[in-house]
């Protein structure tokens, strides 16, 4: 890319980054089946017969006011609707295509018109969702995998028919009766060519040069202004350089459906998005309103209460950068600001004091958030010069001053700088995660290698850590032994399902972290060590995302936990 390029691309995505959070909102024709957003080809309802919902579809009880009210509320900067999902059903007044809530429903309303005054007024970020590839009720989209099959023909379609006649046009209207789109999120881009992805692009710049777009526009690598991750996956710390965030349900649906009530609790919620935050991501929260136009009770109940906190603490989470450390820390999260470091503690790792291994900058004062008085908490630095060790020490209060989590603010001189080698951290144990091992392929075997310090010797538990999808079975994935070298010490063993956590920072359903023990070994010295871990599930790049490609069983990361500590 150009300087210039560059300049403008990092100019026109200032906003969303410092955003961090918005709310995506699923409602179309399909909330009236009240089966998520897939209904349609999941029960092959011809085109006549869904055609005939929308002469029902009233949602009456919609006020753009409230909508963008529980927004504001959840301490969101933006929405992002579905101007149109995958159904082909407009939510708004398109002129070229009279499948739209305006010509077809009784209804009669153009919701995006009143939810573009009401963004405008609350000061809210309006933004499109628009299925580009995939549409089931246009006889001529083709898409690699999901075509409609049971009205149309595969062999008699033609692909520019719909992409000239529907798809850009009704992008064009999106990007110009609504005023200014923050950002325009397309969807399951399979089979787009890379010259149409790209035409697409150079098309929505010519109407809005500021409007972003997602990276599933395309499933070409590096286009678009920032990476969608898969839905609901969260990276590891590093894992992405550039500008990313994570799509993710409240409950474990998009679009409405009366059978779903597994709901994210508010202290899930913000744990997720600390930790996303965090990692300089942001958090995508999806609602799915009703047909009547309702957001679901318990959805804006647990958005409320989640915005509290929030609103409490948006001083360490909106515009903020992500932890420096390359791994996650056993307390919780980090992120930074010039001279500030903000300490995300969960609560119950609450204690007397906390410790922080690897700080290298000196710290002028650390205080909690909560204080409006800003009193100074005792803190101690020392550094081992042996070791090349930093290590900070805040004495706490003894209540956590905050819900779930509490923030230690630190004022550092200079801006924080750590020794971003891996490390064993204050509990005993080491977090080694993929992304940042070194990564070789030798007679077909694949290995990772990691340096770290040690500074508490002692026996440990090997564990592997894997994200597995539901429903997959383990053992077509894990049928060979894994290797682990360590201190001259050697494991080999295949990998068993030992502890299934259905719900951690940084994994929700439809994955759960599996961990598994590989075995023990012993560290007897401090000082520089390094781990090799010989497995096939070590990928040399990131699949894609589309719904396919999501893995089903993702390698994380290898961690050393002590045995002998309680
Ligand atoms: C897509 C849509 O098909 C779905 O209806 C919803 O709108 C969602 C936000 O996006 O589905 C996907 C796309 C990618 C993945 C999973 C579901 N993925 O990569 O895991």
């Amino acid at each position: 890319m150009l300087v210039e390029e560059q300049t403008k691309a990092t100019e026109r995505i200032k906003w969303w980054q410092e955003a961090k959070f918005g709310m995506f909102i699923h409602w179309g024709l399909y909330a009236t089946l009240a089966k998520g957003e897939w209904v349609m080809a999941a029960s092959k309802i011809p085109v006549k017969e869904y055609e005939q919902f929308a002469t029902q579809f009233n949602p009456k009880e919609f006020n753009a006011k409230e909508w963008v009210g529980v927004a504001k509320r959840a301490g969101m900067k933006y929405i992002v609707i579905t101007a149109k999902h995958h159904d082909g059903f407009a939510m708004y007044h398109s002129k070229v295509e009279k499948f739209n809530i305006v010509d077809a429903t009784p209804f009669g309303r153009d919701p995006m018109k009143e939810l573009a005054e009401e963004c405008q007024k609350q000061g809210i970020k309006l933004c499109f969702y628009y299925s580009h590839v995939i549409d089931w009720h246009h006889p001529h989209s083709v898409h690699e995998y999901y075509n409609n099959t049971w009205d149309y023909n595969l062999e008699e379609k033609a692909f520019y028919n719909y992409w000239h006649n529907l798809a850009k046009p009704q992008i064009q209207e999106l990007l110009t009766q609504y005023g200014d789109i923050g950002l325009l999120w397309f969807d399951t881009a399979g089979g787009l060519s890379k010259k149409d992805s790209k035409e697409l692009v150079e098309f929505v710049r010519s109407f809005q040069p500021n409007c972003l777009i997602n990276s599933r526009v395309s499933h070409w690598p590096n286009i678009g202004d920032y990476q969608s991750k898969g839905d609901n996956e969260i990276p590891m710390y590093g894992e992405d350089s550039g500008p990313w965030e994570t799509p993710m349900t409240l409950n474990q649906s998009w679009g409405y459906s009366d059978r779903d009530q597994v709901w994210k609790t508010p202290e899930s919620i913000i744990r997720k998005m600390v930790n996303i935050v965090s990692k300089g991501g942001n958090l995508l929260l999806n609602v799915g309103p009703t047909a009547e136009g309702i957001i679901p009770e318990k959805s804006v109940e647990v958005l409320e209460q989640a915005g509290e906190w929030i609103e409490r603490n948006g001083e360490a989470i909106y515009g903020t950068n992500a932890s420096p450390f390359p791994y996650e820390l056993e307390w919780g999260a980090v992120t930074i600001k010039p001279s500030r470091m903000y300490l995300h503690v969960n609560n119950e790792k609450w204690s007397d004091q906390l410790k922080l291994f690897g700080l290298k900058n000196k710290v002028v004062k650390a205080y909690l958030l909560a204080d409006s008085e800003k009193r100074s908490l005792p803190i101690t630095q020392s550094y081992t010069e042996s070791i090349d060790h930093h290590v900070l020490g805040i004495d706490l209060p003894k209540d956590a001053p905050d819900q779930y989590i509490s923030i230690i603010v630190l004022e550092l001189e200079g801006n924080a700088q750590v020794d971003d080698q891996f490390m064993q951290q204050v509990s005993g144990s080491v977090n080694l995660d993929l992304v940042h091992a070194e990564t070789a392929v030798e007679k077909n075997e694949k290995t990772a290698k990691w340096d770290f310090k040690i500074t508490q010797p002692g026996a440990f538990d090997v564990v592997l850590v894997n994200f597995k999808k539901i429903n997959t079975v383990w053992e077509d994935h894990y049928h060979e032994e894994v290797k682990v070298h360590i201190a001259g010490q050697g494991l080999k063993t295949i990998p068993q399902e030992d502890q299934l956590i259905k719900d951690s920072p940084a994994c929700q359903y439809p994955y759960s972290e599996v961990h598994s023990i590989l075995g023990r070994v012993h560290l007897h010295d401090s000082g520089n060590n390094s781990l090799a871990l010989t497995c096939n599930k070590i990928q040399e790049k990131a699949f894609g995302t589309e719904i396919w490609q999501a893995e089903a069983v993702k390698l994380r990361s290898i961690k050393l936990v002590p045995i002998d500590k309680k």
